[in-house]
Formats: C-alpha cells, structure tokens, sequence
C-alpha cells in the first residue's frame, strides 16, 4: 500500500553505545554473513545494502554523561544519522530495515519514519518498554529510554534536540513484555500506552493479541507499520546471544508470527532487528541467535510456511 516495488534498504548499523556491553556492534556483519541479503533476495525483494555504516567514537573525555546517561553525544548523532539514512530511504520508496546495535538507535530509525509518515504506528517486540526517562532511568543506558524521547515525556536533553518527540502514545503498542522498570509502569499508565505483556500472550495466544494491538494503534488497517523488534523479547533458548536476557519470553513461533501477521497487512514501512550480540555467548548459540534474527526479517518480508 506505501510502497510501490519490493524494494528494501539493509542499514546496518555497528553500534553500541547504548548500553555497556561490547559486540552488539557486531550484530550486523553476523546477520549480513549469515546471507541476508540473498534470503530477502530469494522472497523477491530488490535489496540495496546502505552500510555497514561506520560510526566515528567520541572519546570518554569527549562525551562525559549528562545526569547519569551514558555517551550522550554519541548516541545522539548516531540516531540523528541513522534518522536521515532511514529517513532517505523511505522517501526514495524502500523499506528500511535497520540492523542493530543496540536499541537506543530506535529513537534514530523510528524518527526517520516519523518524519515521512507522521501518523506511523510503532509496533515495539521486546522484553523491556525501553521508555525510561532522564528522571526515571536508573542505569543511564540509553538503550532503555529511546521511546520516552521519541514521545517528549520528562525533561528535555539539549543534545538530543533535534529528536522531534512526535510519536503520539495511541500511535505505540507493546508486545511481549516481562521486565517493565517501576518508573516505567507509571509512565505506561499515566499515558495509556496500550501493552501485551506476556501474561496477555499466555491469556489469549499470539494470534488474539497481535489483533488486539493492531485493532489498537491501526483500527482501520490503513497507516503505516513501523516494527522494531529487539531479539530480547524472545525467550533466551530461542535467542541466547544479547544482552538483557530475561526467561519468560516469546517462543520461535510467537515472535515469527508476529512478524507474518504484520507483513499479512501490507502496512510495514520500516523494520529494525536490535540487539542481536555475537560475543555473549558460545558459537552454537551465536549462530542460532543470528539464523533467528534473519528468519525475523524474512517472515516480516514475506516468507510463508506454505
Ligand atoms: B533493551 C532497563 N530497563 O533502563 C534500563 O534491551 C533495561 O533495548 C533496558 O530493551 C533494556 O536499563 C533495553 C533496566
Ligand atoms: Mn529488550
Ligand atoms: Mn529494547
Ligand atoms: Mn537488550
């Protein structure tokens, strides 16, 4: 419906200045020699490769935190870059789909969406609702905070104001959450952001709770999907290798039903795949982290059982 062609746009992005954990940074080329790009290839997309973008560090004298977040700076010209990568991409009428790095650089992908489809729905795959604010953050690690700047709530950072904080709390839906902050809880519902933790998943199966957040942030099945989804939200035996791992989480066919479901509307616009972390685990779990993040992608491209 917004896109003319199957055409998409691989943005990989090597970051990991988001939280403290190295080798998030090399999600990307795993995924990438994993054969991505062939697999999307291969279900009839016409795949340009924008990347691997190589971002240049502050040093830690450079970027001291502001408050108690952590390289400040850093993360926000990565997300601003990747905002106007992703941001092109779209306009040029490719799908983006955004390597991760860690999850901070949402506030990047989704403000490139934002900025050509205002009205862009956010359908956010995770363990954690990543909607901290500067006064509710306990870690300082940006990660955990993308969504609290894309929507405007706490304080305002000067370094991070060219994030427009358009993204509206009806236009946000959570699923598969299990390891929500107390700050966060309070966000949730002072704002009414709709969330399926996964006592709903447990409750009502995928199938039902994946309508019910469409019926919620897409009711008439007529404005764009923006999709991030971090691995995390998949139980750790389906995808091991990142770096907040919590148990309780999706299973392979929840988090791949998901990703049917959506591509099923004709609505997605932009796809990220985040925190995917090669170095946190054995090889084995490595690779069967990195063959479930592609196997994400496809379903979201359009790979079916049948
Ligand atoms: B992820 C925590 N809420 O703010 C925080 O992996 C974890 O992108 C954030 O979802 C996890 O540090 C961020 C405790
Ligand atoms: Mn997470
Ligand atoms: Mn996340
Ligand atoms: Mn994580």
């Amino acid at each position: 419906q917004f896109l003319a062609e199957k055409k998409c746009a691989i943005v990989a992005c090597p970051f990991s200045g988001g939280q403290p954990k190295a080798g998030v940074d090399e999600g990307p080329m795993h995924l990438l020699e994993a054969g991505l790009v062939s697999q999307l290839e291969g279900l009839g997309w016409k795949v340009s490769f924008d990347g691997h973008h190589q971002f240049e560090g502050i040093s830690a004298a450079d970027d001291p935190p502001i408050g108690i977040l952590k390289n400040p700076r850093f993360v926000s010209r990565v997300s601003e870059f990747v905002a106007n990568v992703v941001g092109k991409h779209i306009a040029n009428g490719e799908l983006p789909v955004t390597l991760g790095g860690d999850h901070s650089l949402a506030m990047g992908t989704i403000s490139g969406t934002l900025s050509k489809y205002p009205e862009a729905c956010v359908i956010w795959i995770d363990a954690h609702t990543d909607i901290n604010t500067v006064e509710s953050t306990e870690s300082g690690n940006i990660h955990g905070m993308p969504v609290s700047f894309l929507m405007g709530l706490g304080s305002k950072v000067e370094e991070f104001s060219w994030v427009k904080s358009i993204l509206k709390p009806e236009n946000l839906v959570y699923i598969g959450l299990r390891d929500v902050d107390s700050g966060e809880k309070k966000i949730l519902r002072d704002n009414n952001i709709k969330a399926f933790s996964m006592h709903e998943v447990d409750k009502y199966g995928i199938g039902k709770v994946v309508e019910m957040a469409l019926d919620h942030v897409n009711p008439d099945r007529n404005k764009p999907i923006h999709l991030s989804f971090d691995v995390d939200a998949l139980d750790p035996s389906v995808a091991p290798s990142t770096g907040t791992p919590v148990r309780g989480g999706l299973t392979f066919r929840e988090g791949h039903y998901i990703c049917e479901a959506i591509y099923e509307t004709g609505l997605l616009v932009a796809m990220d795949l985040m925190e995917v972390n090669p170095s946190l685990a054995d090889a084995v779990s490595v690779a069967q982290t990195v063959a479930v993040g592609c196997s994400l992608l496809r379903s979201a491209l359009g790979e079916t059982l049948l």
